[in-house]
């Protein structure tokens, strides 16, 4: 028997390693999936460093989804009232290169834009990169991490410099106390979360505290439940900062010797005394204090988040806010601690590292900083003054820009926004209206391809070789193992094509995927997200690596200061304070690398030190008021993934979850007159849905949350997204995909049998292609 082949799991951002056998090769009967095709089997890498052999359902499911309803041929047509028809790869790409000619001569080649996704491989992310911000010279490429992680990313480089989450996953078993704000974890990280939960049952002393309007799986596990409500997280950290302060539980060294900007804060937090913020979360006076009191009892704070925090108005605002809370404390860069934002997709963390958002440049460079663009102009032999000193649109503003008519060409590629961007109502608008629009997808349909005028086929998860990085910096080689179906294609090796037909012929010179790995690695040399010692090859060899992994080994502290980027060097004071001497362990000469970022106490900044930020509470973009009394909050279930292009088609997931549903408090229930399964149409401003309803106490009053993952194919007004709004944090510019005002209005109860789920599973789990 062959050896397994060795990857990662293609969804979630915790990144579990996976091993892959080939179908016949497993010893038993050859397993198939519900259309009888030989399946490949996977189980968890137990060498993988993040994983340790675990998966969840869905990594442990992948394998049946990838011969179901493949788009395997570039398909396209003039207009989108029109049929599809199948084209060769050379009239795709010519028209491509057309198209892309020909808005640069009418409209600018700021008329053209890529709206990408942490599903790419870190080669996908790069090139594209490479094709728009070099070549063509328009930032305007963005990707669904703008939903997702941007406000987190902002947050980091506001607070620390640079973007890069300081944490590792071995800090779940070292920490004292794990506060989870914003995060399901137990059912969008649920191998994280199995990591944390054991450490927590068997030590008694550990604390986790969940900070969610729901009590979620991850609250039903937690020691306090602090069921705030929505939008008031800045109110409640401040709550609790104010409460460490009056009891002079600060780390003021810390303080002193690494931060700036406290006392600016410290006048900010005296306006949240703990009576008045219980009051605006809507929780009891001692668990605010409770909460505060596990913060000052404990040595080490791990806090996590994800999209409750993420996905606000005020979303780089509340992870500072979190941020403060560690640098008041000096739970920061040491074991257990940290401010560690849980990444959403396997590789949006790559696609950061190789510049994948409007805004920023690979390397963790920024495209306002003018040498950060020389220095990327240099390394790919541009002229200078190739890349444009503007960011780019940003997802929403791709959308707005069809409207007003700014933008010519749209390509869309590994992401589905006609389920998943706000305002669907708008959104779909605005597609129809597009003059030219690429969708690159792994699947047909999708409810985007309804937009396109051109689809293009892309080969996914082990069709492919490339990287990916997870949550805690860890860098795995994910393997090819099969054969795209019929002609798709790897992203970048689309994009490649693209470039060169378009003249750039030197730029995408590239005989493999290994080749530009290389070549973007070079990119990050002497940056904080150093991966220039890493290659195909040595990860092939050794198994995934965490980053910084610079390629010569740092062997002393004073040369690492010295390298970094900044230039940030450590005070002698902080070296004879002795203060690092506990956060380096016991040699002083180890690197700072790897593992934790900062545990030497000196951050990205021009003079090294982390910054506060004082942030007053603002609410939410929408607030409830009399016609639209409810908040409508969205999320995901732990079978499901997003829009479902690979889950629901799955039979086992589609039986454990085959319909969506809208959680109602039993209180809210009983005064509407609303019975367990009636239909209920959910109105915003924007839209309407219509869900079963699902009687809980999970959910607080006043509140109701559906899940986030049936678009238009799969159900009729299950969209979740037709009711939210597009009010954006200003300085992430990430929606507020986590809130919007709404009213109930319950239907006839004859209406209510209208999902049959058995009908369901076997109109979607059966190929239609
Ligand atoms: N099963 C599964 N796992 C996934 C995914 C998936 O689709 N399915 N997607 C992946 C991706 S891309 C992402 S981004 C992550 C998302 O992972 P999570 O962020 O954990 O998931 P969500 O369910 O979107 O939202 C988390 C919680 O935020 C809470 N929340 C809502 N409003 C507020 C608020 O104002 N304050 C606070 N504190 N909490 C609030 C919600 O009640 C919800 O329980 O999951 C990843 N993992
Ligand atoms: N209301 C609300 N809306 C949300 C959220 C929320 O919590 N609430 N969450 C937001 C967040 S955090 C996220 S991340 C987004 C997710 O939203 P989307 O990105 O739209 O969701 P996916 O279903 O993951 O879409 C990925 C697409 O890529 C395709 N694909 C998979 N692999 C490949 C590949 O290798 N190449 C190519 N070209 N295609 C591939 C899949 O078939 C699928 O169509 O949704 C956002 N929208
Ligand atoms: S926890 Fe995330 S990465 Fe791990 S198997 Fe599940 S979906 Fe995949
Ligand atoms: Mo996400």
């Amino acid at each position: 028997m062959s050896e397994p082949i060795k990857t990662l799991c293609p969804y979630c951002g915790v990144g579990c390693g996976l091993e892959v056998m080939p179908p016949a090769q497993t010893g038993k009967a050859t397993s198939r999936d519900s259309e009888g095709n030989p399946m490949w089997q996977v189980r968890g890498d137990r060498d993988h460093p993040s994983s340790k052999g675990k998966v969840c359902i869905k990594g442990g499911t992948v394998a049946e989804s990838l011969n179901k309803d493949r788009l395997k041929y570039p398909m396209m047509r003039d207009s989108l009232n029109q049929e599809f028809r199948r084209v060769s790869w050379d009239e795709a790409l010519e028209t491509i290169v057309h198209r892309i000619e020909e808005v640069k001569a009418t409209q600018g080649v700021d008329g053209i834009c890529m709206y990408g996704s942490g599903q790419f491989q870190t080669e996908d992310y790069y090139i594209a990169q490479k094709l728009l911000k070099g070549c063509l010279g328009t930032n305007n490429f963005d990707a669904n991490s703008r939903l997702c992680m941007s406000s987190a990313v902002a947050g980091y480089i506001q607070s620390f410099g640079s973007d890069g989450p300081p944490a590792c996953y071995d800090d779940l078993e070292e920490t004292d106390c794990a506060f989870l704000i914003g995060t399901n974890t137990a059912e969008c990280h649920p191998i994280v979360f199995n990591r944390l939960r054991m450490h927590h049952k068997k030590n008694r002393s550990v604390k986790m505290i969940v900070v969610d309007p729901r009590k979620t799986q991850t609250a039903e596990a937690a020691d306090l439940h602090l069921a705030i409500k929505p939008g008031t997280d800045i109110d409640l950290l401040n709550g609790i900062a104010h409460l460490l302060m009056k009891w002079g539980e600060l780390d003021p060294l810390y303080i002193d010797e690494c931060t700036a900007d406290f006392t600016k804060y410290a006048e900010i937090i005296q306006h949240y005394p703990p009576e008045i913020v219980a009051g605006r979360c809507g929780i009891d006076l001692n668990h605010l204090e409770q909460a505060a009191r596990y913060w000052a009892e404990s040595e080490n704070v791990l806090s996590m988040w994800s999209m409750g925090v993420n996905q606000s108005s005020e979303g780089t605002a509340k992870v500072r806010t979190i941020i403060n809370l560690h640098l008041m404390t000096g739970n920061i860069g040491k074991p257990g601690a940290g401010p560690f934002s849980l990444t959403g997709q396997p590789n949006a963390m790559g696609g950061r590292e190789a510049g994948g958002l409007a805004h920023i440049l690979p390397g963790y460079r920024v495209v306002k900083n003018p040498s950060h663009r020389a220095e990327v102009e240099q390394l790919w032999k541009l002229p200078s003054d190739s890349i444009s000193p503007i960011p780019g649109r940003d997802a929403w503003s791709m959308i707005t820009g069809l409207e007003t008519g700014d933008v010519g060409l749209l390509w869309i590629a590994a992401t589905n926004p006609a389920v998943s961007m706000p305002d669907l109502v708008r959104t779909k608008k605005a597609l129809l209206k597009s003059p030219f629009t690429i969708y690159q997808d792994a699947y047909y349909p999708t409810e985007t391809a309804a937009y396109a005028h051109l689809l293009l086929p892309a080969a996914q998860w082990g069709e492919k070789t490339g990287i990916m990085t997870n949550s805690e910096r860890v860098v795995t080689l994910c393997s090819q193992f099969r054969q795209p179906p019929g002609q798709a294609k790897p992203d970048w090796e689309i994009f490649a094509e693209v470039g060169r037909r378009l003249g750039f012929t030197k730029e995408f010179a590239f005989a493999s995927s290994a080749a530009v790995y290389q070549e973007f690695v070079q990119l990050t040399k002497s940056r904080p997200c150093d991966m220039s010692g890493l290659t195909h090859g040595r990860l092939r060899q050794q198994g995934a690596i965490q980053w910084p992994c610079p390629l010569e080994e740092v062997t002393d502290i004073n040369s690492f200061a010295l390298q970094c980027p900044t230039g940030g060097n450590i005070s002698q004071n902080k070296k004879e304070s002795g203060l690092f001497s506990s956060l380096l362990g016991n040699n002083k000469t180890e690197p700072p690398k790897a593992k934790r970022l900062y545990t030497n106490g000196t951050f990205n900044t021009a003079d090294g030190r982390a910054k506060f930020a004082a942030f007053h509470s603002k609410g939410l973009a929408e607030p409830i008021d009399n016609e639209y009394p409810f908040v409508l909050t969205i999320g995901r279930l732990y079978e499901h993934w997003h829009t479902m292009t690979r889950t629901g088609r799955i039979p086992k997931i589609m039986k454990r979850q085959p319909k969506p549903f809208m959680e109602i408090h039993p209180k809210d229930a009983q005064r509407l007159g609303i019975e367990e399964e009636q239909m209920i149409e959910i109105q915003s401003r924007r839209g309407l849905g219509r869900f079963p309803a699902k009687i809980t106490k999970a959910i607080a009053t006043g509140t109701v949350f559906i899940p986030m993952h049936w678009g238009a194919l799969w159900g009729e007004n299950t969209e979740a997204n037709v009711l939210t709004h597009p009010e954006a944090c200003p300085i992430s510019l990430e929606p507020e995909l986590k809130a919007c005002a709404v009213k109930l209005i319950p239907m006839g109860l004859e209406q209510s049998a209208s999902f049959d789920e058995q009908e369901l599973i076997q109109e979607h789990c059966a190929t239609r292609s």
